[in-house]
């Protein structure tokens, strides 16, 4: 099954992208090459321009990412690593599905509505249109299998709406568009926000102190992890639950960078005297997974040009899949001349 994923190149990348998005990728890339099929992971320079900006630092950014991505294992040769504007079909494809999408549930999409709220100046069209490109990004490579976090459950369900009712509408007997499953992860999905655990860790909208970014050294892991905001029950309380949510997301973190089941890991704790035990067998374990994707990166992210080439290769072998989807797409739709 052909897998595809997009990430943002906006701020700077934590700990909820790490765990919820891009352990995920790697895991996908080692399972498609062993079955045979494509791992698609496009860094998606067209989402980040629908809320504000900086064009001089959006290149920067998709460097950032990219140095990220291969630091954290994905490799350019088994994965095709591309960047989204390189291939002109995702826009294509996102006008074309707009035909199928209704205004209606664009408007109900959380993302829009909490990002439309923290715009300051402009609410743009294109966060509205956010979805559609999105199910572009995925329809054009005719991907089964979309590795996401749980704040994207949402937008997949959209996706899979766009595929089916395009395929009623101009697929005849053919299915055109695959329709495509999410890949939520089991544990790990809503990484929350240190400071706030009611919140989930967010490039745009979490506190500095809560969110733990992937190139945080040791140090700042530590002090963020071990402020981290628990709950003052007293004798302290190691369970997770609703009405725990500092400590389920600790507990959380914690297994999945250990690779344990989180109810065995709160048993571990269960008996613990305090908060602190936990908070520092999960800074040592976010300390311990991070590590060395944080010295990767810094090689990587010092030679600009190996990255471009990086991202052209990937876009010359994404557009032949796009380019050949969009060419049906158009025939079915009866856009542009005859083939
Ligand atoms: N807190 C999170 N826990 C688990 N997974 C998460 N993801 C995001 N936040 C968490 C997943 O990361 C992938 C890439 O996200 P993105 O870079 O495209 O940005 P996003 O989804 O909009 O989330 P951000 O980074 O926190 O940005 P804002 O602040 O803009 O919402 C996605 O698969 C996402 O599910």
């Amino acid at each position: 099954m052909r897998i595809f994923s997009g990430i943002q190149p906006t701020g700077r990348k934590h700990l909820g992208n790490y765990i919820g998005a891009i352990r995920q990728y790697v895991e996908g890339q080692e399972r498609s090459a062993a079955s045979g099929h494509d791992s698609l992971y496009c860094i998606v320079d067209l989402h980040a321009i629908t809320v504000a900006y900086e064009p001089t630092e959006l290149r920067e950014r998709t460097y950032d990412t990219l140095a990220i991505l291969v630091a954290a294992g994905l490799d350019p040769q088994r994965s095709i690593l591309f960047r989204q504007a390189d291939v002109q079909e995702h826009a294509e494809l996102c006008w074309l599905l707009s035909s199928v999408t209704a205004l209606g549930e664009l408007n109900r999409m959380h993302q829009f509505r909490d990002k439309s709220l923290a715009q300051r100046e402009l609410v743009s069209a294109g966060l509205l249109f956010y979805p559609v490109l999105q199910a572009a990004d995925v329809l054009a490579y005719r991907a089964g299998e979309v590795p996401v976090g749980e704040d994207q459950r949402e937008h997949l369900e959209l996706m899979r709406d766009i595929a089916r009712r395009f395929n009623a509408r101009f697929g005849g007997e053919r299915e055109i568009l695959v329709v495509p499953e999410h890949r939520i992860p089991a544990v790990g999905a809503r990484i929350m926000d240190l400071q706030d655990p009611t919140r989930k860790m967010s490039t745009t909208g979490g506190s500095e102190e809560g969110t733990v970014y992937v190139l945080d050294d040791a140090k700042t892991i530590e002090k963020k992890v071990k402020r981290a905001v628990t709950d003052s029950e007293d004798p302290p309380v190691i369970r997770r639950g609703p009405d725990k949510q500092g400590v389920t997301n600790l507990v959380d973190i914690l297994a999945a960078c250990t690779g344990r089941e989180p109810d065995a890991v709160a048993a571990e704790f269960a008996q613990a005297r305090g908060y602190g035990d936990l908070k520092a067998a999960v800074a040592e374990a976010v300390i311990a997974e991070l590590t060395p994707v944080r010295e990767r990166y810094a090689d990587l992210r010092s030679d600009e040009r190996a990255l471009e080439e990086i991202l052209g290769a990937g876009a010359a072998r994404a557009r032949e899949i796009a380019r050949a989807t969009l060419a049906e797409v158009r025939a079915a739709m009866g856009v542009g001349p005859a083939a």
